[in-house]
């Protein structure tokens, strides 16, 4: 039977334990409950010439990401990621605004996106 000081040890110890427990629980839960940040713009070559940067963006499969899409053009465009993603930008996203699509990333692949406005822009997310 432990004396009265080995019990006020004990009980000081089981709540440092616990408190540590208490802020790792919640700074995890905090942490996975927070999407990965991915950032994509649309850039102008020229008046009529656009383009995505990065054209290739690398994320880790299976997490979940809130991919912002900002255009940085004086023209509209769309973000479209194509099947089996299959999703897109809510509007046309208007010169100067931005844009966010939130989900959960597939297994690992190259996956296309496109801008449904200007043939030929396009890109790859590559989820490894
Ligand atoms: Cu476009």
């Amino acid at each position: 039977m432990p004396s009265r000081r080995g019990w006020l040890f004990l009980s000081g110890v089981v709540v440092v334990v616990a408190s540590i427990l208490v802020v790792a629980v919640v700074a995890g839960s905090d942490w996975l409950s927070r999407p990965m940040p991915l950032r994509l713009e649309a850039r102008a070559l020229s008046a009529t010439e656009f383009h995505f940067e990065p054209a290739r963006l690398v994320a880790p499969s299976h997490t979940a990401v809130s991919l912002t899409f900002s255009n940085r053009t004086q023209a509209p465009h769309t973000l479209v990621l194509l099947p089996p993603i299959d999703l897109r930008s809510g509007v046309i996203v208007q010169p100067e605004l931005t844009d966010r699509l939130e989900f959960t990333t597939p297994g690992p692949g190259e996956y296309s996106f496109v801008c449904n406005v200007h043939e030929g822009m396009g890109g790859l997310l590559v989820i490894e």
